[in-house]
């Protein structure tokens, strides 16, 4: 029987401060994701854009440091209403973004499904700040906080229940951008990280295999939140915080491999493509490459 996929774009670019991260999903679309995920004998459902307010300039709201909150907040509502239906169709949720502040909504949506969802953050940055350590304002510096139930009451309460995600099923990959309150609570609360240093040391194949390894037991489906950043900006250009040093884009699709492997993925969403500060659209090819090898495309 042909399993299914359920795409749904959220046109998000509240969650930071440059233009442009809202055209992610049409990008990604023009890539050709939905033929390529075809292609693997798979059914896909395109159920379109959430639609996103655009507030004016008095709304931009900010409850103190916290950036279109209400916006922000109202999005991930509706994320999570849409990916909740689709996770109770039996489908695979794929959410593209859209900026960072979106898996808020998506793991809102997707957790409630089980009693110990993983998450595996590939990013270059930890997406773990609070209003008081963030440096930014900037609602996707803190998704993975959020999930955690730390942060302002409006986005850890998304979907009425708190916390989304334990620290101990949490696996970061490609950090090399912390700041130092995210440091902090990585520790505080024990979150496993590979930084950019393990992965040139250990090698992709051992950090994924580790990984797995480490998830596989404790948890009963794991969420892959991709930020494009995560990659290194020669091969994933147009993102709105790029930090060099990063994944390579062969490192990364052994990544997709070894996931697409373990059978442990039950969700994913691919975030912060920007056409605006890409070249010629490479960085959503990319994103569209990675997703066919985390579904099962092979060379041979
Ligand atoms: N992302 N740590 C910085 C901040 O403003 O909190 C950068 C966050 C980037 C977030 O790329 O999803
Ligand atoms: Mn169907
Ligand atoms: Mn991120
Ligand atoms: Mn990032």
């Amino acid at each position: 029987m042909k399993k299914h996929i359920s795409i749904i774009g959220v046109p998000m670019d509240l969650g930071q401060s440059r233009r442009g991260v809202d055209m992610g999903p049409s990008a990604i679309r023009y890539a050709g994701v939905v033929e390529r995920l075809e292609k693997l004998d798979y059914e896909i459902h395109d159920k379109g854009d959430i639609e996103i307010g655009r507030p004016g300039k008095e709304e931009e709201d900010s409850d103190g440091n916290l950036k279109y909150l209400k916006a922000v907040s109202k999005a991930s509502e509706e994320l999570a209403v849409a990916v909740n239906k689709v996770v109770e169709s039996g489908s695979f949720p794929l959410i593209l973004g859209g900026d960072h502040s979106i898996a808020i909504g998506t793991l809102a949506g997707v957790s409630k499904h089980y009693k110990n969802l993983g998450v595996i953050w590939y990013d270059a940055h930890g997406d773990l700040n609070t209003c008081e350590t963030s440096p930014s304002g900037n609602i996707h510096g803190m998704p993975l906080a959020v999930s955690i139930g730390v942060g302002h009451s409006e986005l850890t309460n998304i979907a009425n229940y708190i916390p989304k995600v334990k620290p101990e099923n949490i696996v970061i990959i490609g950090a090399r951008s912390l700041d130092e309150g995210e440091k902090e609570l990585i520790r505080e609360k024990g979150i496993k990280v590979y930084t950019m240093h393990e992965i040139d040391r250990l090698g992709m194949t051992k950090v994924m295999e580790e990984s797995v390894a480490y998830l596989k037991d404790k948890t009963d489906g794991v969420h892959l939140s991709l930020d494009l950043d995560g990659l290194d900006p020669s091969d994933a250009p147009g993102v709105g915080t790029p930090v060099l040093g990063g994944i390579s884009y062969r490192e990364s699709h052994l990544a997709m491999e070894i996931l697409e492997e373990s059978k442990l993925i039950t969700s994913a969403e691919f975030v912060e493509v920007n056409p605006i500060l890409d070249e010629r659209n490479k960085t959503a090819t990319v994103a569209v490459a990675l997703m066919g090898s985390l579904f099962g495309e092979k060379l041979l």
